[in-house]
């Protein structure tokens, strides 16, 4: 049922992940974290070996509704990790894994039903529908690089958290002081980048060192599978300042120690529309990328 030669529906993303709870009910399991503006569950697999000192990472795919590299290759990195747990390094296998692929699920339909294109999610303030997700995390939410207007793309909505899609996420987080949590990795496309605080202004954090050098190691991993050159830096100097992204609230306000958002294939040539057959090597760099954040995580 699932493939990683074709982009797949929301329903077939949430019956895999279902399917994975109930074939390795001793590795995983399935929450519904919250309901998207049209009711849509917003599902996460937890992969754990069960020891009681395991770090936790957060893996997220599908804040943007046309980033559609973005959950398949979560999926990927899923697959990998559940078919192939024991040959995994210990680094991973001792990591309590969170990993929402698709947290903006009414998006993501539109964007294959409706508009390729679609980028928000579908919640409603005056005319033009949909927030940008990414806008709407409480960490310096409404500075620059966000919009006021709700017929922009990068409208970052009524208020901090004030879609139920980052909601969700917040109070999952938040809400599980159990987990040991050290990363935070959200998956984007496209430009091939790995993006670290802050996203607000071109400022770092007092600890860039650490986060700029574990990306390097992302990027060198990246590129020793084969992969292309992805560029390392924090994300408003690198990429353009923009406030309310969730990677600056998971370090600012979560405290995560090491946030990314990584920028997946391609350069631009395809850009959104990247066709199904980079699904495979996307994923496979994506997943060198993870097992480098797998060590980081466990180290920190
Ligand atoms: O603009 C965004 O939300 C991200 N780029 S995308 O093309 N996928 O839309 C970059 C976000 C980087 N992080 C922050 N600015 N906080
Ligand atoms: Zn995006």
């Amino acid at each position: 049922r699932m493939t990683w030669q074709a982009y797949h529906r929301y329903a077939d993303i949430q019956g895999y992940l279902d399917y994975l709870a109930t074939t390795y009910p001793d590795l995983c399991s399935v929450q519904t974290i919250g309901y998207s503006i049209q009711n849509k569950p917003i599902k996460l697999l937890k992969i754990s070996n069960g020891n009681p000192g395991n770090k936790a990472v957060w893996i997220d795919g599908g804040i943007h509704a046309r980033e559609w590299i973005s959950p398949a290759t979560v999926t990927f990195i899923i697959n990998q990790f559940v078919s192939n747990f024991e040959s995994e390094p210990a680094s991973v296998q001792n990591i309590d894994w969170y990993i929402a692929p698709v947290l903006n699920p009414d998006g993501y339909e539109y964007s294959h039903t409706r508009d390729r294109l679609w980028r928000k999610n579908l919640g409603r303030s005056g005319q033009c529908p949909g927030t940008d997700l990414n806008r709407n995390f409480g960490y310096r939410w409404g500075g620059r690089g966000s919009s006021k207007n709700p017929c922009t793309e990068t409208y970052g909505g009524t208020g901090p958290f004030s879609e139920p899609e980052t909601a969700a996420v917040k109070n999952f987080i938040q809400g599980n002081s159990g987990a040991n949590w050290k990363a935070y990795v959200s998956f984007h496309s496209y430009g091939q980048y790995v993006l670290y605080p802050w996203g607000y202004d071109r400022v770092v954090p007092p600890d860039y060192k650490d986060l700029e050098s574990v990306g390097r190691k992302i990027a060198s991993a990246i590129r020793s599978v084969g992969g292309p050159s992805y560029t390392v830096g924090p994300a408003a100097n690198t990429l353009y300042p923009a406030s309310g992204g969730s990677d600056d609230w998971a370090k600012g306000v979560a405290k995560f120690k090491y946030a990314y958002t990584i920028e997946l294939r391609d350069n631009g040539r395809y850009g959104f529309v990247l066709p199904a057959a980079y699904i495979q090597p996307t994923g496979k760099e994506a997943l060198a990328a993870v097992r480098v954040i797998a060590e980081a995580a466990a180290a920190a």
